[in-house]
């Protein structure tokens, strides 16, 4: 354990609820963690609030206009010094059709399914959590 505070990186991302599914995106390649399933997001920007950011990145990587819901859970996980603290919000409205505007693909997944799926460590840690939640 280093004795260096930690530098910390805020993330927002959807769940993306129809019905009892939920949007899953691949990263693309060139990024960290390519290939692995992630609810859509990313990071907040100088001056955004967290919903601002969340539909921001909404637009941009799926082309749609979301109404970002309740915030629902956060989780930490820990790069070396770096910490991303990710922020999770239910999203059950939007305007527009989902595109792989930013993924390699997209799909809309029963809870379950994100056992099989490689996720990033984050989201793993919080699975149990994760489910019940878009179970109930
Ligand atoms: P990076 O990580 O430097 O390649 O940058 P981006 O632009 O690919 O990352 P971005 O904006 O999606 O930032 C989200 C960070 O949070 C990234 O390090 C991956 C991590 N992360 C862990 N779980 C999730 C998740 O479920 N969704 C999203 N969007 N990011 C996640």
């Amino acid at each position: 354990m280093s004795l260096k505070r930690p530098t910390w990186i805020p993330v927002v991302t959807a769940l993306i609820r129809k019905g009892s599914k939920v949007l899953v995106g691949q990263r693309p390649l060139g990024h960290s963690l390519a290939g692995q399933w992630e609810f859509p997001g990313g990071k907040i920007e100088r001056g955004e609030l967290p919903e601002e950011a969340l539909a921001r990145e909404l637009r941009e990587e799926l082309a749609i206009e979301a109404d970002i819901g309740t915030l629902k859970l956060a989780s930490t996980h820990f790069f070396g010094d770096t910490g991303i603290m990710i922020i999770f919000y239910d999203v059950h409205f939007w305007k527009g059709e989902v595109k792989a505007v930013h993924h390699m693909d997209l799909r809309w997944v029963e809870p379950q399914e994100l056992r099989s799926l490689p996720i990033p460590d984050a989201n793993k840690k919080i699975l149990d959590r994760i489910t019940v939640l878009l179970e109930n």
